[in-house]
């Protein structure tokens, strides 16, 4: 059975490339042509033409994949999933546990997934431990908490020839993301995409593949989830990056993750990114904060002058000066974010 988020996300992603081309007698893949409008947020980077693989080469490359799932007192979500997880054709499973006070992993085991406890801490140790174990071409990350659906594990495959990382996005109004992280996954992907000058439709997803050599070249210094901004960023910058539309559904078990720490600490690490990768534009957006203050020390002083007719220069002075000061930085902003854009382009070329 396929529940409402993920019919929903079938219509609005890679189902609605609504498939109309036809299986060659000797080949394996076929240009399908797209009978409706991509949807807005695959725009960036998927192609116009999809490959279409047949059920034969679709079985090779699942085997070239690797399911990674870091996980850290699951025993009610690690069983269900890894059965689904086999149940989708995936059978190259490694559970790297950051050590579990329940039953995670002899469930994981008793269910035939690879189970290696971790070194480092948080998430990244088990991205660490996980890259150092995968032999196979592709690396695919997801939550070992029942939230991602391993049914879309075949969108990332199919395209995994052609880019380095396709990062899911999660639909926006799912029922199963709380309000807070609802407000907190659309700042931090606001901020994110604003530093880093890209469009990632859903920054906070922890449901990528990679291609496990690229993985191994990355610099990963960050233990909590921030993780995953740290890879997605070193990507971007050096990588062919697509992304897939996914459903996501309801964990099982207690949440690990305290959110606002969480929220915050992923927050300050964007903006950590984007002195390292995007300077001019960090500090022009600061600069262009003083609009705040400049227009309310106007529109303070407009009003002593026009209602209570009491002139007071120096406010004007100050309001003008900050106004300037803000202007500037609006328009370093602007272009910095155009320059970062088109780096991006002529550096793909
Ligand atoms: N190996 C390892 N896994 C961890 C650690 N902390 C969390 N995890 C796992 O990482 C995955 C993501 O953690 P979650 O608690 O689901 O975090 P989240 O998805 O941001 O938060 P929710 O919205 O509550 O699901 C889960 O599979 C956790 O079990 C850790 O320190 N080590
Ligand atoms: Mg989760």
């Amino acid at each position: 059975m396929i529940d409402d988020d993920h019919k929903s996300s079938l219509r609005k992603g890679v189902a609605r490339e609504s498939l109309t081309g036809e299986t060659t007698d000797s080949g394996d893949v076929v240009q399908a042509q797209l009978t409706e409008e991509p949807s807005p947020a695959m725009e960036p980077t998927m192609e116009a033409q999809v490959n279409v693989t047949s059920s034969e080469t679709m079985a090779k490359l699942r085997e070239q994949v690797t399911v990674v799932i870091p996980t850290l007192n699951e025993e009610e979500a690690i069983g269900p999933l890894i059965d689904e997880v086999k149940a989708a054709g995936y059978n190259n499973i490694l559970v790297v546990d950051g050590y579990s006070k329940d039953r995670t992993v002899e469930v994981a085991r008793a269910r035939g997934a690879r189970v290696i406890g971790q070194h480092g801490k948080g998430k990244t140790g088990a991205v660490l431990v996980a890259r150092d174990v995968v032999n196979t071409p592709y690396f695919l990350l997801m939550d070992g908490d029942y939230s991602y659906d391993p049914r879309d594990i075949d969108r990332f495959v199919v395209h995994a020839n052609g880019y380095d990382h396709i990062i899911g996005f999660r639909p926006r109004n799912s029922p199963h993301i709380s309000g807070t992280h609802k407000v907190g996954n659309r700042i931090l992907t606001i901020a994110f995409n604003l530093l880093m000058g890209s469009n990632v439709p859903d920054v906070a997803c922890g449901m990528y593949l990679m291609k496990t050599e690229k993985i191994k070249h990355l610099v990963l210094t960050r233990f909590g989830f921030e993780i995953d901004q740290e890879i997605a960023a070193q990507m971007l910058t050096d990588g062919n990056v697509t992304y897939a539309p996914i459903n996501y559904r309801q964990r099982l078990g207690k949440a690990k993750a305290p959110t606002w720490r969480q929220g915050f600490r992923a927050l300050f690490y964007i903006i950590g990114l984007g002195i390292r990768y995007n300077p001019i534009l960090l500090f022009s957006i600061a600069a262009s904060l003083v609009l705040i203050p400049a227009f309310g020390l106007l529109l303070y002083a407009s009003y002593l002058l026009l209602i209570l007719h009491q002139y007071h220069g120096g406010y004007f002075l100050a309001g003008l000066t900050l106004l300037v000061l803000g202007a500037q930085g609006f328009t370093v902003a602007t272009i910095a974010s155009m320059l970062g854009r088109i780096e991006r382009k002529l550096s793909k070329m």
